[in-house]
């Protein structure tokens, strides 16, 4: 081979090589929950086979115990392009897609069940379609059980046992409004924040399901856990806007059904992972309580309905529709 024809040979490859490399996106995916966790898990099989079966057109990498930020931070990087997908909680992104609020009205649903019924259906895909105009493309969702409040000091029975508590809530003024209106003291704080804060009393409380109390030893410092299951809220898998729409056609259905995958394995594993972390809970000292009289806590919250209705009188129907919606 002549010089010259090896050096038009050479020239030829690595510009093929940088034409690849220019294609192929490097996905950065943010996660807020440790290795292990039924949403990592299932994060972590989406990144896998992304990358697996766009044949390297995308290679996607799943950041950890929220090293990228905490959620609402997330939320914003996600909608401005900084990161490509992410399993998010539907509480924090109310802030950002007003209808998505209705989610963390408390007691919405009647269980688990309905809202996964909503979450499937003509409903679910509304949702979707508001978050998609915010540039987050949600295209499954996870399950998250149902809250409950824990705190550092007494079973909670009552709305009045909430008196003077200083309880730490997630990133939305409906959790401020439904904390005040039960008695307590809300104080809307980072997760990552929340363990040290109980430990060292800057708050007393907090509300949770059960992996989430577990995963981060808040069970360690606040052990008791009152059965309140005030709030049902689903969580996403979700991508950037910018980044699906950088996608082929063909790439977007192999991200999509992807994410149909993860979702599946992550209700399977969060059924099985709900008993396991009660059970570990319960054997670490946990006091885990029954709440008899949950009206006791629902009808307190018609102010919180009232309020956010009248500010949003156009979910009104929302909110009736997924009150009307059976349980398959
Ligand atoms: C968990 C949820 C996280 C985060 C966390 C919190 O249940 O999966 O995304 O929202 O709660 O309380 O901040």
């Amino acid at each position: 081979m002549t010089t010259m024809l090896r050096a038009g040979l050479l020239a030829g490859v690595a510009a093929l090589a940088m034409t690849a490399a220019a294609d192929a996106a490097s996905w950065r995916g943010w996660n807020i929950h440790p290795e292990g966790y039924p949403n990592t898990v299932a994060l972590e099989q989406f990144a896998t086979d992304v990358t697996e079966k766009t044949e390297g057109r995308v290679t996607a990498e799943v950041f950890n115990n929220g090293v990228l930020g905490d959620q609402p931070d997330a939320i914003d990087q996600l909608r401005n392009g900084a990161l490509d997908f992410a399993n998010f909680n539907l509480g924090p992104m109310g802030e950002f897609v007003p209808s998505i609020n209705v989610l963390s009205l408390p007691f919405l649903f009647t269980g688990i069940d309905q809202m996964h019924a909503v979450m499937v259906g003509e409903i679910g895909q509304r949702f979707s379609d508001d978050m998609s105009e915010e540039g987050v493309v949600a295209l499954a969702w996870f399950d998250s059980g149902a809250r409950s409040f824990y705190n550092t000091k007494k079973p909670i029975n009552t709305p009045a046992d909430l008196d003077g508590l200083k309880m730490r809530v997630m990133n939305n003024q409906l959790y401020v409004d439904m904390i005040d209106q039960m008695g307590g003291n809300a104080t809307p704080m980072a997760f990552a924040e929340v363990y040290q804060s109980l430990k060292t009393g800057v708050i007393d409380g907090a509300e949770n399901n059960y992996p989430s109390f577990e995963s981060t030893n808040h069970f360690e410092v606040a052990p008791y856990y009152s059965l309140t299951e005030h709030l049902i809220i689903p969580e996403c898998i979700c991508i950037s806007q910018s980044s699906w729409e950088a996608l082929s056609p063909e790439d977007q259905e192999i991200v999509r059904q992807a994410a149909i995958d993860a979702a599946t394995m992550q209700r399977e594993l969060w059924a099985k992972r709900e008993g396991e972390s009660k059970a570990k809970v319960e054997a670490a000292g946990a006091k885990i309580n029954e709440v008899a009289d949950k009206a006791a806590f629902q009808s307190m919250m018609q102010p919180v309905y009232d309020g956010f209705l009248g500010q949003n009188p156009q979910f009104a129907d929302l909110v009736a529709e997924i009150r009307a919606t059976p349980t398959n």
